[in-house]
């Protein structure tokens, strides 16, 4: 997204605002924008707003413990009287949004990030007094906020999930806080991109592969793609070491890494018996037709790799910021032939809600569930229902984190036909697991 159509965004959600009064709440709970009634409260039309604007996401602390402690039910009173306190509670002027997975976006256009910070820390604690009546008792929770500065040239999911970090610091360090992040285009650890040119250049940074097997015939289905900086010092960093990082450069990846993700899938998608390749992707990527995310699904996927041998994994923690937008893309993308996959389902955000809202063809079972087997059979008992609730929805199970012959065994037992994991086969350099495999392994 450019600029301009950012800037669109940001006014369109500062029209959609009615000021203190409240307005019906939209079934998935997004207001979307109202042109045709701008409050009379509006500080500014959209050709004035200012290029300085505060971007707050707040989330209620713990809401989870109310689920669970109290029930589904407490948890979403909880949810809409935090949303209508915080609707009053809006300056005259700024947005606001509910998101997927219950969090809640303010924008505090022509706001300085400390005045913002302020202000959506009053906001935070008004919030805070929100109660509710459980089953056995009343329930109250703090909220935590995460504030950035926007600037004009940032798109509204990159300073979402910018906005993202600052929220999970305020978790981190107890919740009950707001944090903002200061006011760089970019948290000074992310690599440059000369960095990531050269180390792509350098080999690396390069995709390694994973088999996901068959456990009926054990022979593999596809390849989990998996990218690995080989650092100078000989370490292999996992995703974990700087994916997180390049996330938030996704115009970097956008240009970057379709090479290097045609080169992993190629051996596996050509040849007698192809296979497909599954790429993990994030909420970046499903922002949209016109995201840099999309453009590197378009040159990598669609022109070069055969859809019917490509699986896109939407991961746990991936932050979908406009879930119509991302279903939009995602009908289109089945069209076409290629699979979506929710990762490490049953952790984070891939949940039963992403599950209801997305037409995907596979789950992917965390390891959590599989680690677990042989226990008091709890996992069993989980791994059991997930197989029937796949069932009804037509989708293919793959079991994550497979690290011992009884694993494998119990998993196929219960109904699950594909698997992956350490004791099928590690990940390896594309090519490695490519001759093996071409070789019979
Ligand atoms: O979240 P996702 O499922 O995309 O994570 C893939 C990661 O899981 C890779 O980094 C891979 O090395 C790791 N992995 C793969 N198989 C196993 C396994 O059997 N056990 C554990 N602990 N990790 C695994
Ligand atoms: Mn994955």
């Amino acid at each position: 997204m450019n600029g301009a159509s950012f800037w669109n965004l940001l006014t369109q959600r500062i029209f959609s605002i009615s000021g203190w009064a409240l307005r019906p709440r939209l079934a998935d709970n997004i207001v979307e924008p109202a042109f045709n009634a701008p409050s009379r409260r509006m500080s500014s039309s959209p050709a004035q707003v200012s290029q300085a604007a505060t971007l707050a996401l707040m989330d209620i602390d713990d809401l989870k413990g109310v689920n669970v402690t109290a029930d589904f039910d407490t948890g979403d009173r909880l949810l809409n009287e935090v949303d209508d306190i915080l609707r009053r509670a809006l300056p005259c002027g700024a947005g606001f949004e509910r998101l997927e997975s219950g969090r809640f976006l303010v924008w505090l256009p022509k706001m300085s990030l400390e005045c913002a910070a302020k202000m959506a820390e009053q906001m935070r604690l008004l919030a805070c007094q929100a109660l509710v009546d459980g089953p056995s008792g009343r329930v109250a929770r703090t909220l935590s906020a995460g504030l950035v500065a926007t600037s004009s040239n940032e798109s509204r999911a990159r300073a979402i999930l910018r906005a993202d970090v600052a929220l999970a610091n305020a978790k981190r360090i107890g919740g009950n806080k707001t944090e903002t992040t200061p006011n760089l285009p970019m948290p000074s650890l992310v690599p440059s991109r000369e960095q990531i040119e050269e180390a792509i250049t350098t080999r690396a940074l390069e995709y390694h592969v994973q088999p996901i097997f068959d456990l009926r015939s054990m022979v593999p289905a596809g390849v989990e793609a998996l990218l690995r900086w080989n650092r100078p010092d000989g370490a292999v960093l996992g995703p974990n070491g700087f994916m997180d990082t390049l996330n938030r450069i996704p115009e970097v990846g956008a240009e970057l890494f379709p090479d290097l993700a045609v080169e992993a899938a190629m051996p596996f998608a050509t040849g007698a018996a192809p296979i497909y390749t599954t790429f993990n992707i994030t909420g970046a990527v499903l922002d949209g037709v016109n995201s840099p995310g999309c453009r590197w699904l378009s040159t990598t996927v669609l022109e070069r790799i055969p859809a019917e041998n490509l699986v896109l994994e939407i991961v746990e923690t991936a932050v979908i910021v406009n879930p119509q937008r991302a279903a939009d893309l995602i009908d289109r993308l089945r069209a076409r032939g290629v699979r979506i996959a929710l990762d490490d389902f049953g952790t984070g955000l891939s949940n039963l809600e992403r599950l209801r809202r997305f037409p995907v063809d596979i789950l992917k079972v965390d390891r959590a569930f599989v680690d677990g087997i042989g226990g008091d059979g709890r996992e069993e008992a989980i791994l059991a229902s997930l197989v029937a609730l796949a069932g009804g929805l037509d989708i293919d199970v793959i079991a994550e984190g497979i690290e011992t012959e009884a694993q494998a065994r119990t998993v196929g037992d219960l109904g699950i036909y594909y698997g992956q994991g350490y004791h099928l086969g590690r990940p390896a350099p594309a090519s490695d697991w490519a001759t093996r495999m071409a070789e019979g392994y």
